[in-house]
């Protein structure tokens, strides 16, 4: 069969490859010249485990082709990003989008599938969106009886949202559970059968909205927990309280599993999810709300921590250890240690010396200063004055502890200020 995919990103390229792997004809889509040209080369342009390996033999074999335009295909996947505006608000623009770009491609039989991240309703949006950009094909919505000559106009919709945690994406895209939502049930059925190819956890059929929602709720359910270990933290400080003991503590009950406080919640997908919520029930969503406010507000909490302890010094020299959104990934985006550093800087703090094992280069926003410098730990530790823990990367575990005593310390993840 063959599987055009369209948005060769943190998923879709993941996806492209592990198909082309297990036999499919995998035609691979993305807008980015550079993208379609580092695919083609075998040179994929994002780091994941396995992924270089996977991409070069696949392509080599001639099972993974990419392209500006889409293809005739048996199976559409879009993996392209949705995102969100300044003021909060959904922005499917790039999922309109792609959708215009495959529409001309859709052959009666197809199955068009929605693995990104959505607001509820899209799906039955996008089958209106198809049904007028392909008044020639049937597309099935919820309430319609398709007649048995329209069954060989027929195409199928579902949604079913990835879920992999990047830095274990191929790892996950075979071993999770998925939830596939069809926009009827001929559909939820279609996409069942091919995702029984290649995934080993389980698969859930419902519908479309449900499915949506289902998404969403994960990724809000963690970022609400962690708004509530931020605030436990916030609180702790007041009162001269170890936060990490407490939550060890707490978390030895056989009912609480409380996640880590920390500088904020970053990634592209958290913060965005639970404001997909927000936006579809805006008096009711009030918990997703308030936990989105407390984890915005966290790097600020850690500015003025950084900023207190930085006034013990005349000329203080900052190692910020991480920069990237979470642990042992060089993942970038909406990173809230990059958002600290950015404000330090911008406030004039001090010296800024970053210490980031997964990165070779200061990312754009850091450019234009000139009071901040890439280093190794080696270099950053002996010059500092105040350490600050921003990412709880391995490398960083075994600092020795003669070496921090030594320093002002903040550590925003716990790594070091742990009773034993
Ligand atoms: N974080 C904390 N404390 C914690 C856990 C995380 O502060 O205890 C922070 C991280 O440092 C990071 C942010 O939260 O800044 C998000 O990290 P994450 O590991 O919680 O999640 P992501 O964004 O890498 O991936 C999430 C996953 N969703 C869930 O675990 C419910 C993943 O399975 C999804 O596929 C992914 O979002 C997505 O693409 O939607």
């Amino acid at each position: 069969e063959k599987v055009c995919i369209l948005g060769l990103g943190y998923i879709g390229l993941p996806t492209a490859g592990l198909l082309a792997a297990k036999g499919f004809s995998v035609h691979g889509v993305d807008k980015n010249p550079k993208v379609v040209d580092a695919v083609n080369n075998s040179y994929p342009h994002i780091h994941e485990p396995g992924l270089s390996n996977l991409i070069k033999l696949t392509v080599q074999s001639g099972n993974l082709v990419a392209s500006l335009e889409p293809v005739h295909a048996d199976i559409f996947i879009i993996t392209v990003p949705s995102l969100i505006t300044k003021e909060h608000l959904p922005d499917i623009t790039h999922i309109k989008e792609a959708i215009h770009a495959i529409a001309p491609y859709l052959i009666p039989g197809c199955l068009v599938i929605i693995e990104t991240t959505v607001p509820v309703g899209t799906t039955e949006k996008i089958a209106n969106w198809l049904s007028q950009l392909r008044r020639d094909l049937i597309i099935p919505s919820i309430t319609s009886t398709i007649s048995r000559i329209d069954k060989e106009k027929q195409i199928f919709l579902a949604h079913c949202p990835e879920r992999v945690s990047p830095g274990r994406t191929l790892i996950e895209l075979v071993e999770n559970s998925r939830v596939i939502g069809g926009i009827d049930q001929l559909s939820g059925q279609k996409a069942y059968l091919f995702y029984k190819h290649f995934v080993c956890g389980e698969l859930f059929i419902t519908n479309a909205r449900t499915a949506e929602l289902t998404k969403l709720t994960e990724n809000s359910f963690r970022d609400v927990n962690i708004a509530f270990a931020n605030e436990l933290s916030l609180i702790c400080a007041n009162l001269g309280i170890n936060v990490w003991e407490l939550l060890k503590l707490a978390n030895s009950h056989p009912r609480v599993s409380i996640l880590d406080p920390g500088p904020g919640v970053g990634g592209h997908c958290l913060p965005k999810d639970s404001w997909f919520i927000k936006h579809a029930a805006p008096e009711l969503a009030r918990i997703i709300h308030t936990a989105r406010e407390i984890n915005d507000c966290m790097p600020n909490q850690i500015i003025v921590q950084i900023k207190s302890k930085a006034a013990f010094f005349q000329e203080p020299v900052i190692a910020c250890l991480g920069l990237t959104y979470k642990s042992n990934t060089d993942d970038l985006r909406e990173s809230p240690a990059l958002k600290i550093v950015k404000q330090l800087l911008d406030e004039n703090v001090g010296e800024i010396l970053i210490i980031e094992p997964h990165i070779d280069a200061l990312p754009k926003a850091l450019a234009n200063h000139d009071r901040v410098k890439l280093v190794d730990l080696q270099e950053g530790l002996a010059q500092a004055n105040l350490v600050v823990l921003l990412v709880a990367h391995d490398t960083f575990k075994n600092i020795e502890e003669n070496i921090l005593k030594k320093k002002v310390v903040v550590d925003t993840r716990g790594m070091w200020l742990l009773p034993d």
